[in-house]
């Protein structure tokens, strides 16, 4: 889903520090044994400005900084930067009530974010990180030129949708000309965006948005099989399906189902519940496979559910959080034991593993925050501080093994402790802000209201002091 350029410049942690990182993330901490949430909260927000402060120093207005070369980043475009970094960071800071920053931030967000640049972008991720996050900061501040620039973006974005023949967007956009590109595209890409567009036409009161995201949804919900299953692809021009396998909870589908739940809790539209009921159904039904009390899903045909795949992604594991919010707790339960299996045998998850035969697929780690988004969920839902326990000792895996003097940085290889050099954007979304909403008792999130976006940003729940 997130094709992440290879750093330039490799780094290897020191046999000392590998071992030191294995030995960190080795054995769980139990709940009792946890430090308590105010001094967990602390360091949580410490390792978050490390992260900020290794940012600004190099990469200031950029979109991501390379913390080891001290390098940047443009993540949408070569040549262009949206800032990418500090539109992601805006409702953390301001959760984690940082205001000389937030105000920093608001104030370059006003003064450079161009939405009109001559520069063709991916739509899902323009949505879900800058629209999702200008919505947030927003929300969050009250500043009004902050939703102003989120409708300039978006409308900069509609092409993708109004010049489909099916509504199903286009891949690419290019904010200046509306030319658009990339016309298969998977369901994550195609359906990630009912949930800052139907936000953005209420506070706007204009349903251009809502009506565009709303009919790409049905466009992909009637296509699913006589199981209830959908595939992975779909070209925006025919409506035929581009690949027929059935992917769920991995990329590039993971966020799709996720956004039929959230848009349910966010607009308490009865059709979305049933959607993500039939769809959630089928692939418990047809996908699960379980084994030692854990629960993984294959990949399937969509059509004959026969297997094609044994392989789990480190960004499906957000789904045991999913499921459990959901209403399917036992399931998630089994799912999140899965990863949290995962956990024993490497200081930080790989990216992709086969769970048939154990085996690593691809070691990199991309500072992915989606196994803490379910220990967060899963928390929410059950209240277990077992849950906190999990979320901590990630935590702790992650400061060890990836953490370094210009901030945090991805690695090329979790099972030699190759870094890589890059902090992407969503870290500062996501990592952070689940663990602090778990262990701080943030003034400014109503917990019992709280809603998260897939890229952590808060689209309900802000309390404005
Ligand atoms: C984030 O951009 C979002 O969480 C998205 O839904 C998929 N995962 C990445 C981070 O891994």
């Amino acid at each position: 889903m997130h094709a992440l350029p290879l750093p330039r410049r490799r780094t290897v942690l020191g046999a000392a520090a590998a071992a030191a990182a294995l030995t960190a993330a080795g054995r769980p901490a139990t709940a009792a044994e946890l430090p308590p949430d105010a001094v967990v909260a602390a360091e949580v927000k410490a390792e978050f400005l490390h992260g900020w402060e290794g940012y600004k120093r190099a990469a200031w207005g950029y979109d991501e900084v390379r913390p080891v070369s001290g390098g940047r980043h443009d993540f949408f475009a070569p040549g262009h930067t949206f800032g990418l970094s500090v539109v992601e960071a805006l409702d953390t800071l301001w959760l984690m009530e940082l205001d000389e920053e937030v105000a920093r931030s608001a104030d370059w967000i006003e003064a450079h974010l161009d939405p009109v640049v001559d520069a063709e972008v991916q739509v899902f991720e323009a949505v879900i990180r800058l629209v999702g996050g200008l919505l947030a900061g927003y929300l969050c501040t009250g500043r009004p030129r902050l939703l102003e620039r989120c409708r300039e973006l978006t409308d900069r974005l509609l092409p993708a949708f109004t010049k489909s023949p099916t509504g199903l967007p286009y891949r690419h956009v290019n904010l200046r000309t509306g030319a658009v590109s990339g016309k298969v595209g998977p369901l994550a890409e195609l359906g990630s965006n009912l949930v800052e567009f139907g936000l953005l036409s209420r506070l706007t009161g204009d349903n251009t948005y809502w009506t565009a995201a709303r009919q790409a949804y049905w466009e992909i919900y009637h296509r699913r099989s006589s199981l209830g299953l959908l595939g992975t692809s779909i070209d925006v021009e025919t409506g035929r399906w581009a690949d027929t396998t059935s992917c769920a909870p991995n990329p590039p589908v993971d966020s799709y189902y996720e956004y039929l739940w959230t848009g349910w809790q966010l607009f308490g539209l009865d059709e979305l519940r049933d959607q993500y009921r039939t769809l959630t159904d089928a692939v418990l039904r047809h996908q699960s496979e379980r084994s030692g009390g854990q629960l993984r899903f294959r990949q399937v045909g969509y059509a004959d559910g026969a297997t094609r795949g044994r392989e789990q992604s480190e960004l499906g594991s957000f789904y045991a959080g999913l499921l459990a919010k959901g209403g399917d707790l036992a399931a998630a339960r089994e799912y999140h034991r899965n990863w949290t299996a995962e956990l024993d045998r490497h200081p930080v998850l790989p990216e992709v593993v086969d769970f048939a035969t154990g085996q690593v697929r691809n070691p990199r780690n991309d500072l992915r925050p989606e196994y803490a988004n379910s220990c967060y969920d899963l928390w929410t839902v059950t209240g277990e501080s077992g849950f906190k326990a999990d979320a901590h000792r990630w935590f702790q895996g992650m400061k060890s093994a990836l953490r370094v003097p210009g901030g945090y940085t991805v690695a090329e290889d979790v099972t030699t402790g190759r870094l890589g050099d890059l902090t992407p954007g969503y870290w500062f979304a996501e990592n952070s802000k689940y663990l602090y909403l778990m262990f701080a008792a943030a003034p400014r999130f109503d917990q019992r209201t709280g809603l998260l976006s897939t890229e952590g940003k808060l689209l309900r729940g802000a309390v404005r002091p």
